[in-house]
């Protein structure tokens, strides 16, 4: 399932300038409506401007309602963060309001145009027009706030960052200013995507890298997986729940200089709350700020940001463990099958040649089997 491209949700008009809108195109309708006979003409401008008004309601309210992304759609880490982010049962009923008044609008006009129908004299349709444009306008009215919480939705919606769950995913995790930010920088191969937490004032960087013609993409978490976990509120807890579901491995940055504030130690607690929290998932630890302590453990990277140092090494090291975890292709060979080079004439007689060949096959690793990845399905 591709990512929700937040920033493409349309703009939102007022619902004024929607009835603006739709009576002027209206007007410019009735003005081409051609007829010598005064009668016709008008019955016809009458007909047409409210054909007009209701078609481009109607066309403005639904392009909004088809626009915007279908929730149940949506990965459980998007549908958890428009939870968070604007209320997920508030995004259905307004965007069920705005289809409800557009087929309201294409309503009236049908009534008011089989009411003209009827009518006799010039002037009933002038009335009939009004009437209509009087019930349209009243039906935007009566949407007026759902219009309005669509604006403002889309402003907090436009932030939030757009991860596509059929690509790799790594989160970044670790203590405020351990320079989670700043490698995601250093491991893009662009200018990271700035975007935003409902949960945090703290911006945060989606960045990505391709290999192999897969992108891998990194998704930071700050207010999220940087604190003890006993301080967070439920819907934090429903977005690391669909951070993990979205994530294919953890990063964990420790920063051993201290200088972003936290001790070592309680760092390496919350990396244990992490490991806890997100027990599905593969972690590596990475020490990082490499450039102004010496702290080393084995099974630790040592990365700056800074200067570069051990960044393509956790590059390789990413790469590997997400392959690692991947479903193998089962048509796929694995690396150490015995081939034949064709250039190089075997030796031995057929059957020898035969007997080495099943040896190699009895011999090769068996394909892994990777977990299945549940995630956005
Ligand atoms: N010396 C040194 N400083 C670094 C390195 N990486 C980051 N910093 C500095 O550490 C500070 C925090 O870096 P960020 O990347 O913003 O850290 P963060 O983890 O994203 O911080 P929050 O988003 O606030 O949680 C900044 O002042 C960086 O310049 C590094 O490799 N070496
Ligand atoms: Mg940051």
């Amino acid at each position: 399932m591709a990512s929700v491209e937040w920033r493409k949700i349309p703009t939102v008009l007022y619902p004024q300038e929607v009835l603006d809108k739709a009576f002027r195109r209206a007007g410019k309708q009735s003005d081409l409506v051609e007829d010598p006979d005064k009668y016709h003409r008008v019955r016809k401008q009458m007909a047409r401007m409210v054909q007009a008004a209701s078609d481009t309601i109607a066309e403005t309210l639904l392009k909004w309602v088809d626009q915007w992304p279908s929730l149940n759609a949506q990965s459980e880490f998007d549908q958890a963060l428009v939870d968070a982010a604007v209320g997920a049962d508030e995004f259905r009923q307004n965007l069920g309001a705005i289809q409800w008044a557009a087929e309201r609008v294409r309503k009236i006009a049908g009534e008011s145009q089989s009411k003209m129908l009827k009518f006799r004299n010039i002037e009933a349709f002038h009335q009939e027009r009004r009437h209509a444009y009087g019930r349209m306008s009243s039906i935007i009215n009566q949407i007026g706030e759902n219009i309005l919480w669509l604006g403002d939705a889309r402003n907090i919606l436009r932030e939030l960052p757009s991860i596509d769950s059929a690509e790799p995913c790594i989160v970044v995790a670790g203590a405020p200013n351990v320079g989670k930010s700043a490698l995601i920088t250093e491991l893009s191969s662009g200018e990271p995507e700035v975007a935003a937490y409902p949960f945090t004032t703290k911006r945060l960087h989606v960045g990505h890298f391709e290999h192999r013609r897969r992108i891998y993409q990194m998704v930071d978490t700050p207010g999220l997986l940087d604190r003890p976990m006993t301080e967070r509120n439920q819907i934090e807890m429903q977005a690391i729940a669909a951070l993990e579901n979205v994530g294919d491995l953890v990063l964990f940055l420790i920063d051993p200089s201290e200088t972003s504030g936290m001790s070592l130690k309680e760092q390496e607690h919350l990396l244990s709350e992490v490991q806890e929290l997100l027990a599905e998932r593969p972690l590596i630890s990475v020490f990082s700020k490499s450039d102004i302590h010496e702290e080393s453990r084995d099974s630790v990277l040592r990365i700056s940001s800074l200067s570069g140092g051990g960044i393509e090494e956790l590059r390789s090291v990413i790469i590997q463990s997400i392959a690692a975890d991947q479903v193998t292709d089962p048509l796929s060979l694995p690396d150490t099958w015995h081939r034949e080079i064709e250039e190089i004439e075997p030796i031995g007689s057929p059957e020898e040649i035969e007997a080495r060949r099943e040896a190699a096959m009895r011999n090769a690793p068996k394909p892994r089997r990777g977990r299945k990845k549940t995630s956005g399905n």
